[in-house]
């Protein structure tokens, strides 16, 4: 079992990583600033040149890049490369009706499966390894993007995706499965259906890892899926723009390693965005450094993390990042879906039945996520027949599931009937407890 995938990069002293982030920076900068119209625009702007950038102390110069760049530029637009370069789409929710959509070249999806490849072997998931990915395939990035990893460092790969709970855990049995990559809650669930079937994941299957990321979890609910399972349980983090899931925790668990010639992070303060100190917590801003098809120059993930101070007890340099403790705007994640209020309310304004009101309510059911929506009428629109109300509800939610890919159980209210607000309209409760 190896060690470190690439010692090289993952040990490399803080100084060279630095250099290297540096010349990888100039070298992304004048690209961009060469064949990218927007990035073009975006520099001339803040009045910085490619030459003003010499090493990675320029970087604050930078202008930011925001998830509104990416929905006004749909869908794309932000590409820096021939079409005839692109080999693969994925794509995650926007702030409205599009998606935000990614494109990868070939040297993209190698970046990612190498990055994957150094998370799996810091974790000791190796060739002796079965891993059973359960993270949705298709342009969601969790699953394809572990598969590959997974392949790279030599696992034997179930690609079981999500759904169809029994039927993954009678494979994970039969199939002699190490590890998982699924959501925190999946795992739970699989757990509760598991223990439906008369199964103990402990004493009846060899699993012994699971890499658990693409939504918030905590601390305490890994000692409950520890617990429970008897698992290790690795927190794995990425977002579709950076490419997908691509940086964990190693065997100490002592922060997320991030591969510093991959992805460079800032940590800022979300209103002055200004950068903080290493320890302190903030927005992330993030600069991939080797993405060719879509770059992303400090773009603000709008998750809330802090870079560690220190070193890690693994004997990697990299940069390493505390846990994402949350989000500076109101994305919620359900059942790993990405999904921005925003969406939920593009999509009802486009239904002449649905007033101006509307309560978005999410809780967990047992280890599931359960998203209500309570939405008023109008009053032409209101009636007394039971069948009238049936059916625009029905019509409501077949809109939503088309519009988030998530079932909402919607709740019909009456004009006047849900509560009015003097200051900020609160339209979300999240009663979940992480
Ligand atoms: O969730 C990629 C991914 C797949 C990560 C599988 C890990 C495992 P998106 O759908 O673009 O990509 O969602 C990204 O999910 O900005 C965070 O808010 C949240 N997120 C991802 N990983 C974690 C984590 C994938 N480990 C958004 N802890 C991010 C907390 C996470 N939040």
């Amino acid at each position: 079992m190896r060690e470190y995938w690439n010692p090289e990069m993952e040990c490399m002293p803080a100084g060279e990583l630095r250099e290297l982030q540096g010349r990888s920076l100039r070298r992304l900068v004048e690209r961009l600033y060469d064949f990218n119209r927007f990035y073009h625009d975006r520099m001339r702007a803040a009045g910085v040149l490619p030459s003003d950038i010499r090493s990675i102390d320029d970087a604050s110069r930078l202008p930011f890049m925001y998830k509104e760049d990416l929905r006004e530029n749909y869908p794309t637009k932000m590409f820096t490369v021939p079409n005839s370069e692109i080999v693969r789409f994925h794509a995650s929710s926007g702030t409205s009706g599009k998606p935000t959509v990614v494109g990868y070249t070939k040297g993209d999806l190698e970046y990612w499966t190498e990055a994957l490849a150094r998370s799996l072997t810091s974790i000791g998931v190796g060739s002796d390894d079965v891993l059973q990915v359960s993270y949705g395939y298709g342009l969601f990035t969790g699953g394809l993007g572990l598969h590959y990893g997974a392949e790279r460092v030599g696992a034997s790969v179930v690609p079981s995706s999500t759904g169809n709970t029994e039927r993954q855990l009678e494979l994970m049995q039969d199939l002699d499965v190490t590890t998982i990559a699924c959501t925190p809650s999946y795992m739970m669930h699989m757990n509760t259906v598991a223990k439906r079937m008369g199964m103990d994941i402990r004493r009846d299957t060899s699993l012994r890892k699971a890499i658990l990321g693409a939504e918030p979890w905590t601390e305490s609910m890994r000692r409950h899926i520890e617990e429970s399972t008897g698992v290790r349980a690795y927190d794995i983090y990425g977002t579709s723009e950076q490419a997908g899931p691509m940086f964990s925790e190693c065997a100490e668990r002592d922060g997320i390693h991030v591969g510093g010639d991959i992805m460079m992070v800032e940590i800022l303060d979300p209103a002055t965005g200004e950068r903080l100190e290493d320890g302190s917590e903030g927005e992330m801003a993030v600069t991939m450094l080797k993405k060719e098809a879509m770059p992303m120059v400090r773009f603000r993930v709008k998750d809330v993390a802090s870079l560690m101070k220190g070193e890690c007890a693994c004997g990697r340099t990299s940069p390493r990042l505390s846990r994402i403790t949350g989000r500076t705007d109101d994305m919620l994640i359900i059942r790993g879906i990405n999904v921005f209020p925003s969406q939920i309310e593009y999509a009802l304004m486009r239904m002449p039945e649905v007033g101006d009101q509307y309560m978005i309510t999410v809780s967990r059911d047992g280890d599931l996520d359960h998203m209500t929506l309570q939405a008023e009428i109008r009053s032409e629109a209101f009636s007394d027949k039971v069948e009238d109300m049936v059916r625009i509800r029905s019509r409501i939610e077949s809109e939503l599931k088309k519009y988030l890919n998530l079932a909402v159980a919607v709740e019909l209210k009456a004009p006047g009937e849900l509560p009015r607000f003097e200051g900020k309209a609160k339209r979300v409760i999240d009663k979940r407890v992480y």
